[in-house]
């Protein structure tokens, strides 16, 4: 699927989307996921093709004639296969649509969500200029996001940030490194504890929390991990050693619903506020991730927003919308309440493997 514009982060510029869905099918109920894996090993160290590797030659064959009571069995069942989250968690959560469907209940209230309309924000990727981006944070603020996130890398940050802040000095603003620095740039770090940020996200390596308690000891920011937690015990560690005051938890980079739940427990009994990352979702990621954040710990806006910011037409229907007041208003309907359009689906699938 292409993107309606490139997104550039400090790992690099996605301009298509090679997306893995994932139907389950058990006691003749259908349920869908989605692989939130990036198609280079930029981000973590997955990619759409090591999903493909992996959920065909091992998390299905760990599954299939298994009798699973709950969605929450599968975390047991895979867990001989290290790492791989992400396509983990593309398989898990389709059997939680199941659970859903079965159970007669909306996702959201079958994970114990309590919001019934979500926070939204919005990520910007890199501009060729500030004013570029002026632009863009004038756009989203009209649509109603409650706040911006702007990615940033060395040589891309202390301009942009000033400008959008000297622009709108009132918005909750954040950044996100995506792991573009090291402890090295402290003082350049600490530059941008000026700007009242809600957050910096992620400034340091993506598998080392222990030097984000360093930087987070000398600079006013709160820190916010996403590539480090990639599970309840990361953010444990994390919050014991102070490496972050808030947590952004990803569906896909904790290995499916019922470990995110885990994360959202440890942080919720820490204080440590939380909100729900995006991977450049499809519809089926994006319902996920709406569920995911209607759990009482999702505290900050996350960066869910609406389809027509990344699609022409996406592959769910309705289309996932923003209100005014940016929002979204969670659905009622059983499982993820909203329809798959196998129609679209087909039309984009390049490959495809029933088990
Ligand atoms: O670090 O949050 C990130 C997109 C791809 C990979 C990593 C990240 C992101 C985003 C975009 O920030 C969030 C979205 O709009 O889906
Ligand atoms: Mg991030």
């Amino acid at each position: 699927m292409r993107l309606k514009s490139p997104f550039e982060t400090s790992f690099g510029v996605t301009y298509d989307r090679r997306i893995i869905l994932v139907e389950a099918i058990a006691d003749g109920i259908s349920g869908w996921g989605e692989v939130t894996v990036g198609e280079t090993p930029h981000f973590n160290s997955e990619t759409t093709e090591t999903a493909w590797h992996v959920i065909g030659d091992f998390v299905a064959p760990s599954l299939i004639g298994k009798t699973i009571s709950a969605a929450a069995d599968i975390p047991e069942l895979v867990k001989g296969i290290r790492g791989h989250q992400m396509a983990k968690a593309g398989v898990e959560n389709a059997f939680w649509d199941i659970e859903a469907q079965q159970k007669n209940l909306p996702l959201w209230k079958l994970l114990g969500g309590t919001q019934s309309e979500i926070a939204c924000g919005v990520s910007l990727g890199i501009r060729e200029s500030p004013d570029a981006l002026l632009r863009k944070i004038e756009e989203e603020l009209r649509s109603g996001y409650q706040r911006i996130k702007l990615k940033i890398k060395p040589g891309k940050d202390f301009e942009y940030v000033a400008a959008a802040r000297n622009k709108f000095p009132d918005i909750r603003l954040s950044v996100d490194a995506n792991s573009a620095y090291t402890l090295d740039d402290v003082e350049h770090l600490k530059q941008l504890d000026r700007f009242n940020l809600l957050m910096m996200e992620q400034p340091l390596a993506w598998d080392d929390i222990y030097s984000h308690a360093k930087l987070q000891a000398q600079i006013k920011t709160a820190i916010c991990l996403d590539e480090c937690i990639n599970n309840a015990q990361h953010a444990e560690s994390a919050i014991e050693v102070e490496a972050c005051r808030i947590i952004n938890i990803k569906l896909g980079r904790v290995g499916g619903h019922t470990e995110a739940r885990r994360v959202h427990d440890v942080c919720k009994a820490n204080n440590i506020p939380v909100w729900c990352g995006g991977m450049l979702e499809a519809g089926i990621g994006r319902v996920h991730n709406i569920a995911m954040s209607t759990m009482p710990g999702f505290t900050l806006p996350g960066d869910v927003s609406a389809s027509s910011r990344y699609w022409d037409e996406d592959i769910i229907e309705p289309e996932v919308e923003v209100t005014p007041h940016g929002t979204i208003r969670v659905p009622t309907r059983p499982g993820l309440g909203y329809a798959v359009r196998r129609d679209r689906i087909d039309q984009l699938t390049a490959r495809k493997k029933a088990f």
